[in-house]
Order: structure tokens, then C-alpha cells, then sequence
């Protein structure tokens, strides 16, 4: 049973660190160094934050040794120096960041041999491995957003999304009632994500499928980003300020659009979702489309309740983890798949591509659920607890299946959209809905 769990663990770090080797080494040492946008770290940074952090934690805490490199700790503290800040910092370079990366792995190796996996919290079930082994691929896929901000050739290749298997428009009703919300079973799940507890959600509608493209592109050619009805006050002030007319990385071509995507430029595809939105943009294209954001109980409710049994499910397809044939995750696909693409992926209801493809703004604000409880750091959710954030659920084509579920939790500032963000709408269902 444990040398299941050790040997499960050991593939889930190998897994991440050969995602981590390919998004390093498809650059050269300067581009490595070199910071491609204000709002993102050089990928040599993220490169040894990711072993700073399993040494803190699964070196040091779990194993008990001495530190590799304590004096390296306050350069890579993400709360210490704001991305920006990054470059000008005496950071170890690329050969430097590779030898420490290697060197806090093969101790990390040697503690996952050695530990008790059912003794205290931290490592009951392999949780301390299975946060660092979250952790690292979620900065693969900031690191993955960092390639598409990367000016140059292409350097990163990937079959294809499949295309659509069925047609999928419309909406979805979403009976009201009650229903379990987060977990206290998912093993790996991060403390935001817990504890369980009931919602009383009424009956609403939700889109089948995220926003797409042709969609998207119907609100710009109706006057949506030169329309102040449509916009939050906050949301045209910086509609405004920063300029936008159109989702990033979107130009004019010809009578229709074109898209930039890691270094190649084609036409936009219709009935893929869009990608690279705001939230401000989010909320004035639902406005415009007499809708709303789902909040982000609803978003799980319809993600992850079977009506069949009242139960929340892991996934929207079942219990069973994310297989290629469910979702567009893990960066298989440099791009989302279009809407109906994955029905094998559905929920119950008929609501697809929850999971996978693009993250999907919810209404809502980042806050602890009743009973939430730090476990085992305040800096990975607490802190952001009441801030000016916007959750965002599903995961992206870039976000791997260890760090995505139905209960999994990002959040972001509204105004950010170099991020995999997409959106889906929702309406209320009024009286005798449900
Ligand atoms: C949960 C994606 C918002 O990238 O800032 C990485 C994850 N926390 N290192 C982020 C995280 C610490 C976090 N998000
Ligand atoms: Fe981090």
C-alpha cells in the first residue's frame, strides 16, 4: 500500500520535473535569463523557486535534513521581490539553477524512501509531495504563459486539439437545491479547497460550453469594448486606461481576426473558447449577451453534481481521473479544443469542457469556505483571503491533472488575462425552474 503510494509519488515528481526540463531547454541560456513581460518572472527564476520550495518543504520539513542552499531562500520568496523586481536580483544562472534543481531532487528522492507516508498531517498520504508536485506544474504552466509572451520563432511544439465530435450550444438547467461544495476526501486537495460543506444553490442556467471565439467576436463587431452599458465602472475605467479592444494577442485580419500562439499567427478558429480575457472583459461580454458570470458555487454545482444521487462528484465524468478522452489538460494541445470536443467529459446534466481547455472567470471573490482552516502555510491562500481577486475554475490546456478538479481553486486579479482565462455564462432560472 505505502510503496504503491512512494512509487505513484515518485512518477507524479518525475512527470513534473520532465514538463519543467522541456519548458527550460526549448530556450537558450539568454532567453532563460532574459524577462519576456513585467508581469512574469525569467523562467530561470521559476526554475529554482520550484527547488527552493520542494527543499523547504520536502528536504528540510519533512526529511529533516540540512539545508542545500539556505542562503538562496529570500531570492526566490515570491513574496519577498514582485516579478518585476526578478531580473535585477542576483539569481543563480542557468547552470547553477539546474545543478540545485538536480541536488534537491535526489534528496528529495531519498526522504520519499525513507519517511512514514502515514504518519503526521503534513505527510499523511503523500500530501507534502503531492503540494510540491502541485506546485511545480502550476509554474510550468505560468512558465508555459511566459512562452506565449516570448517574442522569437516558435520553440514549442504539440499535436493538434481534436476537433469537435458533437455540436454543443445552448444552456443548461441546473435544478436549485442543495449540494456538497469542496472536499474532505481529495487526498491532495490544498487547504482552500476544504473543508465540505452544503450550498443551497437555486435553480440556474449555465452555457454547455465556455464563450467562443465567433461569439467573442460578435460582441467586438456590436461596439461591446466602445460601449460604457455593458462595462462595470471599474471594469470601463480600465477598459479605458489600458487600452483593450480585443482578447491579448488578438490583431485585425482582414474582415476578420488573427491570433499569435507560441510564436505562430493563424486565424482565429470559431468554435474554439476564447482565451485571454479579463475578468472586467468577461463580465461586459455577458452583460452585452443578457447574462451573467456563474458564481463559483454554481460553477462547482454544475461541475460536479449528480442528480441521479445528490452526490458531488471528483470530476464531471465521475470519480475516475482525468483521462486524454475527458479533457484538454497538460499541455497535449497548445491551444484549447473546440466547443464539443470532449463528450466524454460532460457532467450528468450535459454541461461540457468544464474541465480543461480554458480557466473560466466565476463571479465570485477569493475567500475561505466555513470551517476553513490553514494547512500547512498561510502564504498559499490565506493571505490572498479578501483581496482583489476573482476566482477562476477548471484549469487550462496548460494546467496538469495533479493540479486540476472538480473542488480545485485559482484565483486572480480581474484585470489579468495573460493567464489561460476564459468564461462561460449563466442566467438565473426564476420561479418553477427548477
Ligand atoms: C494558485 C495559481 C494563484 O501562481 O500565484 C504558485 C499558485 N502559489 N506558487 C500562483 C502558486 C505559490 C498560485 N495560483
Ligand atoms: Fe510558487
Amino acid at each position: 500500500m505505502t510503496q504503491d503510494l512512494r512509487l505513484a509519488v515518485a512518477a507524479e515528481l518525475e512527470r513534473a520535473r520532465a514538463r519543467t526540463a522541456l519548458l527550460t531547454e526549448a530556450v537558450d541560456d539568454s532567453d532563460l535569463v532574459r524577462q519576456h513581460s513585467p508581469l512574469m518572472s525569467p523562467l530561470v527564476w521559476d526554475l529554482a523557486h520550484v527547488a527552493n520550495q520542494e527543499e523547504l518543504w520536502l528536504v528540510r520539513d519533512v526529511g529533516g535534513r540540512e539545508p542545500v542552499r539556505r542562503d538562496i531562500d529570500e531570492l526566490y520568496d515570491a513574496f519577498k521581490h514582485p516579478r518585476g523586481d526578478r531580473p535585477a536580483l542576483p539569481l543563480l544562472g542557468p547552470a547553477e539553477a539546474r545543478a540545485y534543481v538536480d541536488q534537491v531532487r535526489d534528496k528529495a528522492l531519498d526522504v520519499l524512501d525513507r519517511v512514514r507516508l502515514d504518519g503526521r498531517p503534513l505527510v499523511a498520504d503523500g500530501f507534502a509531495f503531492g503540494m510540491i508536485i502541485q506546485h511545480e506544474q502550476q509554474h510550468d504552466e505560468t512558465m508555459l504563459a511566459t512562452h506565449q509572451l516570448r517574442d522569437g520563432a516558435p520553440v514549442l511544439d504539440a499535436e493538434p486539439p481534436p476537433a469537435a465530435r458533437i455540436p454543443v450550444t445552448g444552456e443548461v438547467l441546473i435544478p436549485g437545491g442543495p449540494f456538497t461544495m469542496g472536499t474532505d476526501t481529495e487526498a491532495w486537495a490544498l487547504d482552500n479547497e476544504r473543508p465540505a460543506h452544503t450550498v443551497d444553490v437555486p435553480a440556474f442556467h449555465i452555457d454547455a460550453a465556455p464563450v467562443t471565439n465567433a461569439r467573442y467576436a460578435e460582441f467586438i463587431a456590436a461596439g461591446g469594448y466602445d460601449d460604457a452599458r455593458w462595462w462595470s465602472a471599474r471594469g470601463w475605467a480600465h477598459r479605458q486606461a489600458a487600452g483593450l479592444t480585443a482578447p491579448m494577442h488578438w490583431r485585425r485580419d482582414g474582415d476578420g481576426w488573427a491570433y499569435t500562439r507560441f510564436g505562430r499567427t493563424e486565424r482565429i478558429v470559431a468554435d474554439e473558447p476564447v482565451v485571454h480575457v479579463c475578468y472586467f472583459e468577461a463580465e461586459a461580454f455577458a452583460a452585452w449577451a443578457g447574462r451573467r458570470l456563474p458564481s463559483e458555487a454554481e460553477w462547482e454545482k454544475a461541475a460536479r453534481f449528480d442528480p441521479a444521487t445528490g452526490r458531488s462528484r471528483r470530476y464531471p465524468w465521475g470519480d475516475d481521473p482525468p483521462e486524454p478522452r475527458h479533457a484538454n489538460l497538460g499541455q497535449r494541445h497548445l491551444s484549447p479544443a473546440p466547443a464539443g470536443a470532449y463528450p466524454d467529459g460532460a457532467s450528468p446534466l450535459g454541461v461540457h469542457q468544464l474541465i480543461g481547455d480554458v480557466w473560466e472567470w466565476t463571479g465570485s471573490g477569493f475567500d475561505g469556505y466555513p470551517g476553513f482552516a490553514v494547512f500547512p502555510y498561510a502564504e498559499y491562500s490565506q493571505v490572498f483571503f479578501g483581496g482583489d481577486y476573482k476566482v477562476l475554475r477548471g484549469g487550462s490546456f496548460g494546467t496538469d491533472a495533479a493540479a486540476c478538479r472538480g473542488t480545485f481553486r485559482n484565483w486572480d486579479h480581474p484585470v489579468r488575462r495573460q493567464i489561460f482565462s476564459g468564461f462561460r455564462c449563466a442566467r438565473d432560472a426564476g420561479p418553477g425552474a427548477a
